[in-house]
């Protein structure tokens, strides 16, 4: 991915990042988190949402008041969500394209996949940089099943940290096996909820996508 120093558009526009990841584990959740924070460090921002057959991620992300609704467009992925991030994502390039007419100077698209297998993985046409974020409460075994999502993600999330001691999981061992499984590349550990642990997901972001310092 090339950067220019100017603050973080890349050369084909804005940088997209894919937020990937089973039903439930908290994509939406994080792509709302997230959205203070970067809107904080003057980052011009859009969202795109993948839902199969209805428009309820963004409408939700819509409602939140978090951003212009006007930034963020609905993509409806039909029966395989997969397909519209990585065989064919057409759509979403088309979305992406809508974004930037209306919203000159964007640097930042955050694409949110619908939730799918462990298997489903983003195209890099569609996206620069991806992450992947799975759950505790989807079980602790999860890192050792090695889903493509899980070793390729550029950052992989586990989320709802907060449920760890609930659901009988080792938070630090299902962290240490994901780092083991993924050959030291990055782990970060969040509660949505409550907004714990976005600071290393937004310091990715902030300079593994955009390039800031
Ligand atoms: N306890 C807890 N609940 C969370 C956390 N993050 C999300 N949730 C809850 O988990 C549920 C699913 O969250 P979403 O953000 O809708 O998950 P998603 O991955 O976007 O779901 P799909 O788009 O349907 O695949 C909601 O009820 C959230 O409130 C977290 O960190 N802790
Ligand atoms: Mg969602």
């Amino acid at each position: 991915m090339t950067g220019d120093a100017m603050g973080g558009a890349n050369a084909h526009g804005a940088a997209r990042i894919g937020i990937g990841g089973p039903v439930g584990s908290g994509k939406t959740a994080l792509l709302e988190t997230l959205i203070p924070p970067l809107l904080a460090a003057g980052i011009e921002l859009a969202v795109i949402t993948n839902d199969l057959v209805t428009d309820e991620d963004a409408e939700r992300v819509r409602r939140s008041g978090l951003i212009d609704p006007d930034r963020v467009v609905a993509v409806q992925a039909g029966a395989c969500p997969h397909t519209v991030i990585r065989e064919d994502p057409t759509l979403n390039l088309l979305a992406v394209e809508q974004l930037e007419r209306r919203h000159p100077g964007l640097q930042l698209i955050m694409l949110e996949s619908g939730g799918d297998n462990l298997a489903s993985t983003f195209s890099l046409d569609l996206v620069d940089w991806w992450m992947f974020v799975i759950d505790v409460a989807g079980g602790g075994d999860i890192p050792r099943k090695r889903g493509p999502g899980v070793l390729q993600s550029d950052l992989l999330v586990i989320n709802k940290a907060d449920l760890a001691r609930h659901v009988g999981v080792d938070l630090e061992r299902m962290v240490a096996e994901a780092t083991a499984v993924r050959e030291g590349r990055p782990v970060a550990v969040t509660d949505c909820r409550r907004g714990f642990g976005l600071e290393q997901v937004v310091e990715a972001i902030r300079h593994d996508v955009l390039f800031l310092s």
